[in-house]
């Protein structure tokens, strides 16, 4: 086992049940243990994000660095890129997390020019195979960081500029170069600055065109290199721009369908820019897997009294359990997993801090899981839905839903049958039972 950045942490963090009173213990989590038929370790597939985790140094607008890490302190930017990803697969392996997902900009310096960024990030993704090799950990995704640099202060695929469109493209494709050597099993399109901040500037027509046309030209780029992953487009309304063009589950189905990208795509639903979007993460999440385009998910929270993207861990037993319901329902996410998009809190400052971050979080969705799957077992919600929807079984239900009844026949039927009569929707009892569930666990 890698042991040199997290010292204090000797072994990996072990399960104990949930009477265990051990910060550094799971109490939910226990990888091996059977949910139907997987274990709890199959359904979950936690990923850490490397971002957040490995790159985070606890800076806001307001204040520099407040977390000095080990990791950090090389002399030169390709010797801390390999102590960072050192540490990294040190706390994947002392968390027991099996997957991990990055940025290109995440794993290796961008250097002084787009050819130094190549050859940077071919090194880092060298070092990368080694460390996954050793430790079994594998890559959920891996994606380009369109944001960061200011050539994209306005926009990427969708800058005004077809030189950095070009730039862009160019960037995506080792991206998608990297992700494959790596055996990454999906890569994301996040489109943070892929929106406007006024009108007054923008053909709103014209950059979903580029969007649309830069998505195709990776899809035509992934057939040709053979790439088997699943790719993802991950919504979010705002933040960094005032509007984003993948704003939510629905706008993007529509995006994707409207422009012929549909069959090569699936979402990643975050939990906080489902939130930021003004809807809630299940919400998101049922309205992708409705469309069979669940693909993953990037687990974290808001905070309902911030409006921005706080990336917290989750915690939240309600919203982990719901989001199950969902995953369960449709046997899985597939080649996606619950990629932890969350960051400790500037005053976190202790590297011990990220362990009890990821813990909270895996025992939250473990939790989660558990439950999910006795309501499903138990048929708890879904008999009462399936009732609430008899009515179409059979008669004028159905006649309508096959497309046989006309408006004129619903009218005659109408005249026959009377008013109809009003069914309580039982949300208050539907809400206890779920209670129910959360509590007897
Ligand atoms: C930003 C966000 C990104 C994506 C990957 O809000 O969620 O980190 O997950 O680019
Ligand atoms: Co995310």
């Amino acid at each position: 086992m890698l042991n040199k950045f997290f010292p204090t942490i000797n072994k990996p963090i072990p399960y104990e049940g949930k009477a265990s009173k051990n910060a550094l213990a799971f109490k939910y989590y226990d990888r091996q243990q059977l949910v139907g038929s997987k274990t709890i370790a199959e359904h979950l597939r936690f990923s850490v994000a490397y971002w957040h985790t490995m790159m985070g140094t606890g800076s806001d607008m307001f204040g520099g660095p407040s977390f000095r890490r080990e990791w950090h302190k090389s002399a030169t930017p390709i010797g801390r890129a390999k102590e960072t990803m050192e540490a990294a697969f040190e706390l994947f392996q002392k968390l027991g997390i099996e997957y991990y997902c990055f940025h290109d900009r995440d794993i290796a310096p961008e250097g002084e020019n787009f050819s130094e960024a190549c050859k940077n990030l071919e090194t880092m993704v060298e070092f990368a195979k080694g460390l996954q090799k050793e430790t079994g950990v594998k890559l959920l995704w891996g994606t380009a960081n369109l944001f960061s640099n200011p050539i994209y202060s306005q926009g990427a695929a969708t800058s005004p500029n077809a030189h950095v469109m070009a730039h862009a493209a160019a960037q995506v494709k080792h991206a998608i170069d990297a992700t494959k050597e790596l055996g990454g099993e999906n890569y994301v399109f996040w489109g943070g600055r892929e929106g406007y901040e006024t009108l007054l500037n923008t053909d709103i027509k014209r950059e979903q065109q580029q969007m649309a046309r830069f998505l195709h030209m990776a899809v035509d780029y992934k057939q040709k290199i053979g790439f088997t992953g699943q790719f993802l487009i991950e919504p979010k309304p705002c933040e960094p721009t005032k509007h984003q063009y993948d704003t939510d589950a629905a706008t993007t189905l529509y995006f994707l369908k409207e422009y012929n990208l549909i069959d090569h795509f699936k979402l990643n639903i975050e939990a906080n820019h489902a939130t930021l979007a003004g809807h809630s993460f299940e919400h998101e999440l049922a309205v992708a897997s409705a469309a069979g385009k669940l693909g993953s998910v990037d687990a974290n929270r808001g905070d309902v009294l911030l409006g921005w993207d706080t990336d917290q861990f989750p915690t939240d037993l309600y919203s982990t359990t719901m989001a199950m319901v969902v995953v369960l329902k449709q046997h899985g996410l597939g080649s996606g997993g619950l990629n932890f998009d969350a960051k400790v809190r500037r005053s976190s400052n202790d590297p011990v801090d990220l362990f009890h971050a990821h813990i909270g979080g895996m025992d939250a969705f473990a939790h989660g899981l558990l439950i999910a799957q006795k309501i499903i077992d138990d048929k708890a919600l879904s008999s009462f839905i399936e009732e609430r929807y008899g009515s179409f079984r059979s008669g004028i239900g159905a006649q309508m839903m096959s497309g046989k009844a006309t408006l004129e026949e619903a009218e005659q039927w109408l005249l026959t049958a009377g008013a109809p009569v009003l069914q309580s929707g039982r949300q208050e009892m539907l809400e206890n039972i779920v209670n129910s569930y959360i509590f007897s666990y």
